[in-house]
């Protein structure tokens, strides 16, 4: 396949300036009907042809003008659109006529069908599946779009903008038509029809603009959407208060749809959404849909400013949008609950899911510079690393800068396509800072290393750290540049108190006081008046997206995590701790030797589990010990992941054992009153369910989760229970008794049954592989639905370590098997399953053979599309 590369960046021959798009809908024979208004561009040579975007699509006719082009005037191929002898100056008229069959469209890309809905994708390459157009991001244009159909097939029609009016078309048809005022690309173009339901509301703007607010969800569901609403609604007024950015049509419509790809999509004034990022109530969603709803609701809303008022040059700058983007959801969700909680969980999801892809062979730049399948770069760097990344500048520059070069952003791109370059160019300003060596965070991959180092002088009462970077080759990038790490500190003293003072040496000034700007290769810094040896708490709240190396004891661990002002640094303090110790048990288990005792561990726990001075989710968060996945990333090689889920299960165990009273007590503290999805009350949900599962162990019963299971008024608290009795006391009658019932109060709702997979897909060990196959082959299964397939396929394979890394390779070939079925209909989705194994490097040599032989096998497969093809190649290169 071809592969497209940065640096080959050149705009269009010809400028587009309107776009008319007439639909006849029907689910077999779409016709589709596009004027496109345009010129040829200053300066471009008179024989330049025209050439349009297409994929599988057919055309019915073309005309210059109103007239058919002679055929000797163009070529047409299912990908491509060629018109020659076009207009050396003058404006004309393209009219591109196509017929498409939505019904027929498995690839969720495109104008398809879900349910009896029409609904479109069109991010990133999506609308040429419905017209030849200039698919491409910095094509931007003023769309007007008139939707014809059956009223019997088609009770609503729905397009960007705002309503110009419809009604009565033919016998039996209507039709409506929408105007978008604003230009935008064709990635952000969206059509839903189909008969729905809605709520309502509105939303007055601080410029005292009246928006109408609707959500469309199934008949039946249109409860479930509230919480969407007032996540829509407090976001609209965040956007406001935080970033002076208010909205800007009449109204403002989010589509809940059954099949969908990615999470939701920013389509101008018509998001949308996966149901499973709209629907909630308390019987069926749990805290976490909640807090998922509000982000992605959220983060959809804030594409408005950035992304769709300013969008991206190319794709090569996608996190330009999506960095950003989820910098601000980030933003958000912090303000509306807790800061440091909301910031646990984002540093675990990071390390989780962005260190691993950094450290192998899918690693890119969060600015890629070639691509092959776009679709496969809509990664946790390009996002989460990508926010990460502002959040550094936000850091480098201080937050008084940050803001200005944001409004700098926004006043002078508006309704442009612009570049990394660009946006960076408006934070040098504001902060009169040179920015070149922090940009190499967009352009080099690979999670840097940070060792440090510290020496205290008791003579002369100095503390001097020391610090040292390097980042590993990563594809593509055999040597790599200094890079500029921001790391936040602080000197904890004896009595828990800070030092106070700032260092000399390089790096020590800053915007930020209590910020190191490691800027070279190694470098020191020098505190003076320091007169006892103090602690050094450093990259404070993950300022920065690298590995640290430190030789830290135990008791310097414990001090932070009792002392330090930055709640996350005594999250970080615990975990690392937590993850030292694992990890030494995990390599002792490995060789069969007896494990090392866990009372530091269970001290620090315990305390923390049982301090009341602190916020319960926080708690949870501490208790909540580092994943088998999380113990295998920083082991790194040669990984055999049934020690370590032994030698982490062995320690729980006396976790629960040092705490069981504790445990015992806290489980049994639920928030009074109904349901309430609020942080506060969720923390203390969140910490009974961990309390819950170490008071099991402990007990070695599972009577205590049956009776919360049976008791339980609310779909988190009857999770949590679920998910202790399928992982911690399988095939026993409680268990199967509790997965029975939920299957039977939840038959008809998929996105509860998808809880109901993913809890027994991730079941530890070398059986759970024959349940899923056994389950793949359940009434509830549908292997054409993305969240069926996810929840069971995916947790399987990127949620079971042991059950998915059987050392027989049997959990490999069940997914070059799906896969491959799955790529012949959705190739994205197959290609995003397979990207569960990416670290199949890092495994004994076994396991890494079977690993090889299933990625060989999905290679030889026939007819392999692009996005599948890709990621195999890439991670058997
Ligand atoms: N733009 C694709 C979906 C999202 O990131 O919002
Ligand atoms: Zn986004």
């Amino acid at each position: 396949g071809q592969v497209f590369h940065l640096k080959d960046y050149a705009p269009t021959d010809f400028v587009v300036d309107r776009i008319d798009l007439t639909f006849e809908l029907d689910p077999a024979e779409t016709k589709v009907i596009s004027r496109v208004l345009m010129k040829r561009r200053a300066g471009v040579s008179r024989s330049a042809p025209l050439v349009f975007d297409g994929d599988e699509l057919t055309l019915d006719s073309v005309q210059l003008d109103g007239n058919d082009i002679d055929p000797a005037d163009f070529d047409v191929t299912p990908e491509n659109l060629t018109i020659r002898n076009l207009p050396a100056e003058a404006t004309f008229e393209i009219t591109v006529n196509t017929t498409i069959a939505p019904e027929a469209n498995t690839s969720l890309m495109g104008l398809y069908r879900t349910g009896n809905i029409y609904c479109t994708q069109c991010e990133a390459e999506g609308f040429r599946r419905i017209t030849y157009f200039y698919d491409r991001p910095d094509v931007l244009a003023v769309y007007t779009v008139t939707i014809i159909s059956r009223k019997d097939d088609a009770r609503l029609m729905l397009s960007n903008g705002n309503y110009l009016g419809g009604g009565n078309y033919d016998e039996g048809r209507h039709f409506a038509a929408w105007f978008d005022p604003h230009p935008k690309p064709s990635y952000l173009f969206a059509l839903v029809a189909g008969d729905l339901g809605v709520i309502e509301d509105t939303f007055t703007t601080m410029d005292e603009r009246e928006v109408a607010l609707r959500i469309y969800v199934e008949h039946g569901k249109e409860k479930r959407a509230a919480y969407a609403m007032d996540a829509l609604k407090r976001s609209m007024r965040w956007d406001e208060e935080t970033f002076g950015r208010a909205y800007d049509l009449d109204i403002f419509m989010i589509v809940a749809v059954s099949d969908f790809n990615m999470g939701a999509m920013e389509n101008k004034g018509l998001n949308v959404f996966n149901d499973k990022y709209v629907l909630a109530d308390p019987e069926t969603a749990t805290d976490a849909d909640y807090a998922n709803i509000e982000a992605i609701i959220a983060h959809e809303y804030f594409h408005n400013w950035t992304g769709n008022r300013i969008t991206c040059r190319d794709w090569f700058q996608l996190c330009l949008k999506e960095g950003l983007t989820v910098f601000r959801d980030h933003a958000f969700s912090a303000d509306q609950r807790s800061a440091p909680v909301k910031r646990i969980a984002e540093i675990r999801l990071l390390k989780a899911h962005q260190f691993p892809e950094d450290a192998g062979p899918l690693a890119h730049p969060v600015r890629p510079e070639s691509y092959r399948e776009i679709n496969n770069f809509y990664t946790a760097t390009v996002y989460e690393k990508g926010s990460e990344v502002v959040g550094m500048l936000r850091t480098i520059v201080g937050a008084d800068a940050f803001r200005q070069g944001m409004d700098l952003y926004f006043e002078r791109h508006d309704g442009q396509a612009v570049t990394i370059e660009d946006f960076l160019a408006c934070f040098a300003e504001a902060s009169s800072r040179d920015l070149m060596q922090f940009s190499l965070w967009y352009s080099q991959a690979g999670t840097p290393s940070v060792s440090v180092s510290t020496s205290w002088d008791e003579a002369k009462s100095t503390f001097t750290v020391t610090l040292e970077q390097s980042l590993q080759p990563t594809p593509g990038q055999p040597r790599k540049e200094v890079m500029h790490i921001p790391l936040a500190y602080g000197l904890l003293l004896e009595d828990g108190s800070e030092h106070k003072g700032s260092p000399s040496g390089a790096g020590a000034s800053s915007a930020a006081a209590g910020v190191l700007h490691l800027t070279r290769r190694k470098q020191s810094v020098t505190f003076a008046d320091v007169a006892s040896r103090p602690v050094l708490s450093i990259n404070r709240g993950f300022s920065a997206p690298v590995n640290l190396a430190m030789e830290q004891s135990s008791a310097d661990l414990a001090h932070i995590a009792r002392h330090d002002a930055d709640g996350v640094a005594r999250w970080q303090a615990i975990n690392d701790h937590a993850t030292r110790h694992l990890v030494a048990a995990a390599r002792l288990a490995r060789d069969g030797r007896p494990l090392p005792a866990s009372d530091e561990l269970c001290a620090i726990l315990t305390a923390v589990a049982g301090d009341e001075s602190l916020e319960p989710a926080f708690r949870a968060q501490a208790l909540t010990l580092p994943a088998e996945s999380d113990i295998a990333r920083e082991i790194g090689s040669n990984i055999e992941p049934d020690s370590i889920r032994a030698a982490r299960e062995a320690v729980i165990a006396d976790v629960a054992r040092a705490g069981r009273e504790l445990f015992s007590t806290l489980a049994n503290q639920a928030p009074g009153g109904p349901y309430s999805p609020d942080a506060g009350s969720a923390g203390l949900r969140a910490l009974a369910g961990i309390a819950l599962s170490y008071a099991s162990i402990a007990e070695a019963s599972p009577a205590r989760a049956a009776a919360v299971f049976a008791a339980a008024d609310n779909m988190t608290v009857m999770a949590q229970a679920l998910q202790v009795l399928a992982h911690h006391f399988p095939g026993t009658g409680a268990a199967t008794d509790a997965l029975a019932a939920f299957e039977a109060r939840f038959a008809d709702n998929p996105l509860v049954i998808d809880k109901w997979f993913a809890i027994q897909a991730m079941a530890p060990g070398a059986a759970t592989l024959d349940r899923v196959r056994e389950l793949m082959t359940s009434r509830h299964f549908d292997r054409m639905n993305p969240n069926r397939v996810r929840a069971l396929i995916g947790s399987f394979s990127a949620g079971n370590p042991t059950g998915f890394n059987r050392a027989d390779g049997a959990g490999f070939r069940l997914l070059a098997d799906e896969v491959t079925a799955i790529d012949k209909r959705n190739p994205q989705l197959a290609a995003r399953l397979l990207t569960a194994m990416r670290s199949w490097r890092s495994l004994e040599p076994v396991r890494q053979e079977e690993a090889r032989l299933a990625l060989v096998a999905i290679l030889g497969a026939a007819q392999l599309s692009t996005d599948v093809s890709d990621i195999v190649q890439r991670t058997l290169a």
